[in-house]
């Protein structure tokens, strides 16, 4: 099977949930780097997905969202980055494009996908849906909402960035539409043939 090891960024204003995000989907693993005074933190998370292995090897902010000297090296040699904001915080929205901006003085052209988090607040809400869509249409990301409180979405994030990436590594052909139904029904073929044999096990 193919292998990759992807490192994908995650950044955005503080609070906004990026740690929550990046716990819930990666506690299996955690590990930490000292880099000077601060701190990186790197989860790493090992997926199947559109029949390739792909290594996720995602860093977490630990303060560098206030020291901007610091930031190059943390996006340094990243494929893809999150974009965090929150929905009840119109504040993190507005610096979303300061975020891309400031990450393309590091690397080149990659792909993004802008998360508003947070949905579980239903009447905190200050930034709709539609606007949320609408800049990531005008910023040329992806885009969904999350909440890293509830769950909903986090697995969603990781595997559209690293759909996107594989996509650009050609590894998903440009008419990937069909591919990816295909590699679905895959993903959910396992368990079923696993309960087909346990089935077949109880018959005999
Ligand atoms: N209700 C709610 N709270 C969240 C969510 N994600 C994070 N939080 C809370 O928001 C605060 C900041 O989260 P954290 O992950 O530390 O933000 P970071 O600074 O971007 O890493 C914490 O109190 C979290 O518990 C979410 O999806 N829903
Ligand atoms: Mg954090």
């Amino acid at each position: 099977m193919t292998q990759r090891n992807y490192k994908i960024v995650l950044i955005g204003n503080a609070l906004v949930g990026k740690t929550a995000i990046v716990t819930r989907f990666a506690k299996d693993y955690f590990e930490q780097n000292y880099l000077r005074t601060l701190v990186i933190n790197y989860y790493i998370k090992t997926q199947i997905i559109n029949n390739v292995e792909v290594k996720m090897i995602i860093t977490d902010t630990a303060g560098q969202e206030a020291f901007q000297r610091l930031r190059s090296s943390y996006y340094k040699g990243a494929r893809g980055a999150i974009i965090v904001y929150s929905i009840n915080d119109r504040h993190s929205f507005g610096q979303v494009e300061y975020w891309k901006n400031e990450m393309f003085k590091t690397l080149n052209e990659l792909p993004i996908i802008i998360v508003g988090n947070k949905i579980d607040l239903l009447e905190q809400r200050k930034v709709s849906t539609s606007e949320g869509r609408l800049l990531a249409k005008k910023l040329g990301c992806l885009f969904i909402e999350s909440s890293a409180k509830t769950g909903e979405n986090i697995n969603e994030i990781f595997k559209m960035i690293v759909k996107d990436i594989l996509r650009k590594d050609d590894l998903i052909s440009t008419n990937g539409e069909k591919e990816d139904i295909q590699v679905d029904k895959e993903e959910e073929q396992k368990p079923v043939n696993e309960e087909e044999i346990e089935n077949k096990q109880q018959e005999q």
